[in-house]
């Protein structure tokens, strides 16, 4: 153990003058947010893989598979984003997919071994026509055995507790970044839009997946802010996805330079320490990850993937090569969690 780092009596952990502890708290400040942020490297890493063991077995990872169930033409403009269409990304527009199409779909996604189904679609937010045929593709998902997971932007009450009651595990809407970089991102919905939908999912009964995106030109302070905003939800979210920016032509963020990987895996320790619960995914970006980097991370406490050959829009690591990689460090797949 380093002299920076001591183990307090079924306490915690000491690190320089921080007190990790492996208690879920959401009454975290931002000092203390920022805190944990700026330890050294070693001693952040050791903390939150300390963290790590208290609630997660060591060596598994939760694997996700992405469709995206209606592309592109979406109205909104997020600068990130390459299915606005107020950007010129090259990306076909498809208005929602056959629920054949999607079945066909999960069930290639489980015999490659996911165990969670998540579906994604270039909406503002869903119309409640929308929401029955959707509900009726959660149906089918969950009959093949899969958890379930939507993202379909911004969800009314009412909409929330149809998904809930067609079987939804999961409802995926991000934060994004920090309140005050935001409005640079996104000005056709606000922050307290998003806030508000969290909520509404909430109420319904549904895990929160809920997390943001490296490298839209922030700075560390606002991942500070988004990283704090989440974990002072109650209760906090269940998944919390970390994107690094895929910069595509096209879109208003297309020069963004990628970023250090050492902030990334950084960043994936601290929403660890965080949220000890939570499972922290390599989300969007990994495409450019080294192995080594995506090793870091999973000792920084990362431990879910989305798995298969594209996200959405733009492309994820080759299955294969997720398989060897899984092979090299000794990783096994999280099983399906207690479907209700
Ligand atoms: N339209 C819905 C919404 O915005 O909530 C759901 C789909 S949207 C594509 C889901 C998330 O994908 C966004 O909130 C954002 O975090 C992430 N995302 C989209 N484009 C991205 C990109 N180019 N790089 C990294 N993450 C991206
Ligand atoms: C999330 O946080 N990342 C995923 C999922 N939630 C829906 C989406 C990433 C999309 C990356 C861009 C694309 O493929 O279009
Ligand atoms: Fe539309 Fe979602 Fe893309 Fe924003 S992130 S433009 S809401 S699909």
């Amino acid at each position: 153990m380093s002299a920076e780092a001591t183990q307090t009596r079924s306490t915690g952990l000491k690190v320089g003058a921080v007190l990790v502890t492996a208690d879920v708290r959401t009454d975290w400040t931002v000092g203390e947010v920022a805190a944990v942020f700026d330890l050294p490297f070693n001693d952040l890493l050791y903390a939150a893989q300390w963290v790590h063991r208290q609630h997660f077995e060591s060596n598994t990872v939760q694997v996700s598979t992405l469709l995206s169930i209606k592309t592109g033409a979406c109205p909104e403009d997020c600068a990130y984003c390459p299915q606005s269409i107020r950007y010129q990304t090259g990306v076909e527009a498809q208005e929602i997919i056959s629920l054949e199409a999607v079945k066909q779909s999960a069930q290639e996604a489980k015999n490659a071994g996911a165990t969670r189904f998540c579906m994604g679609a270039a909406f503002r937010g869903p119309k409640d026509t929308q929401i029955e045929q959707i509900s009726e593709m959660i149906c089918e998902v969950r009959a093949l055995g899969m958890e379930t997971c939507a993202t379909l932007g911004l969800l009314t009450a009412s909409q929330a507790k149809s998904l809930a009651q067609a079987g939804l595990d999961y409802y995926n809407h991000n934060l994004d970044t920090s309140e005050s970089f935001y409005p640079k991102i996104i000005t056709t919905r606000t922050y307290a839009d998003r806030l508000r939908t969290l909520e509404h999912v909430r109420a319904a009964g549904m895990k929160v997946c809920c997390g943001g995106i490296m490298g839209m030109g922030e700075s560390r302070s606002d991942w500070v802010d988004l990283l704090h905003a989440l974990a002072t939800l109650e209760p906090q979210p269940e998944s919390v996805p970390i994107n690094q920016l895929v910069p595509v032509p096209g879109t208003p963020l297309e020069d963004k330079k990628i970023l250090d990987g050492l902030e990334f895996a950084r960043t994936v320790a601290v929403a660890r320490i965080l949220m000890p619960c939570a499972h922290v995914r390599l989300s969007a970006g990994r495409a450019e990850f080294t192995d080594e980097l995506q090793a870091l991370c999973f000792v920084a406490g990362a431990n879910s993937i989305f798995y298969g050959d594209t996200l959405l829009t733009t492309e994820n690591p080759e299955r294969e090569a997720d398989q060897v990689l899984f092979s090299k460090l000794g990783l096994k797949p999280e099983p399906v969690q207690h479907l209700t």
